[in-house]
């Protein structure tokens, strides 16, 4: 008589929304492992999801929270994610606002937001999901894509330098800021756990591999190529300094590029306005 072989069901599972899975996205994306990996960096972190508000915009890389992590999830406009946030820890400081977005979302349409959180350090973790592309309208150029990569949009090579959004929200004044690549799984959960527990504006630039859209642009079809890609190029943050900007032309520097204290700018608005209301 054959035994029925009993698998122990996976405890991360009780974080996700399991009457909707399987989530939207395609075969080998990133978004897959960028959602395991919250999930883990939240069981982690012991936070339940009751205190955990997800905000996102619109794209593929939207959809990594919502409506899949089971906490409160406000699904936005593109671009205005940080808009959202904003209001939401001024008006709940002792929720965790968490963003998931995409780089087109929170560096392109919604960049101006971006420097400005950062400026006032207002306390959210900000996981900017960097596919280099506006993946889930097509193809089209983003802020971040390559030099000379043909888009939908830029059918001859994009003529513009790419903006470095971790360097952007470190010159603004993030209070924590790392950069890995889904290939670096122990490194960005890590981040993420450190940026989850920061007070201030906290923000983790991840390079996610989409083998459609920016696949099509750049011809590599399978996670595999992008992951041996990230593994290749990537160069941490230690090893690179000292390095000319010719040696680390192409590179992906990986690891934490900031981590430091300042007031928290709710925290400030708080204070400030209990001042007012006590008439000192
Ligand atoms: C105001 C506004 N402009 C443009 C769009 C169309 N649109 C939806 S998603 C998107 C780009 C998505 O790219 P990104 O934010 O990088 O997310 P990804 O799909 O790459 O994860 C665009 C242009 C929109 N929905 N709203
Ligand atoms: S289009 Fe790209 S980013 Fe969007 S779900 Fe597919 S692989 Fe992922
Ligand atoms: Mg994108």
């Amino acid at each position: 008589m054959s035994k029925e072989v009993k698998f122990k069901e996976n405890p991360l599972l009780e974080y996700l929304r399991r009457d909707i899975l399987p989530t939207p996205f395609c075969s080998g994306c990133g978004c897959g492992t960028v959602l395991n990996l919250f999930t883990h960096a939240i069981h982690e972190s012991a936070i339940k999801p009751r205190d955990i508000v997800c905000v996102t915009g619109i794209g593929c890389s939207s959809w990594i929270p919502s409506p899949f992590f089971k906490c409160d999830t406000l699904h936005t406009t593109h671009g205005r994610a940080l808009a959202f946030a904003t209001g939401i820890k001024i008006m709940k400081p002792h929720l965790k606002v968490i963003v998931i977005a995409g780089d087109g979302d929170i560096a392109g349409i919604g960049g101006n937001h971006l420097v400005h959180a950062a400026r006032r350090n207002i306390g959210l973790s900000v996981f900017l999901v960097n596919n280099a592309i506006y993946a889930m309208t097509g193809g089209q150029v983003a802020p971040t894509t390559p030099l000379g990569v043909k888009t939908t949009t830029t059918p001859y090579g994009s003529l513009e330098p790419p903006l470095e959004p971790a360097e952007l929200v470190k010159a603004a004044g993030a209070t924590y800021v790392a950069r890995w690549t889904t290939y670096h799984a122990m490194g960005l959960k890590k981040a993420m756990k450190k940026a989850i527990a920061k007070e201030g504006f906290s923000f983790v630039e991840i390079h996610s591999q989409c083998p459609v859209s920016y696949g099509k642009a750049v011809r590599m079809r399978t996670a595999s190529e992008f992951l041996n890609h990230y593994k290749e190029n990537s160069i941490n943050v230690k090893n690179a300094a000292g390095k000319s900007a010719q040696e680390l032309e192409g590179k992906i520097v990986v690891g934490e590029l900031a981590d430091m204290e300042r007031p928290e700018f709710a925290a400030s608005l708080r204070a400030a306005s209990q001042k007012i209301q006590k008439g000192s």
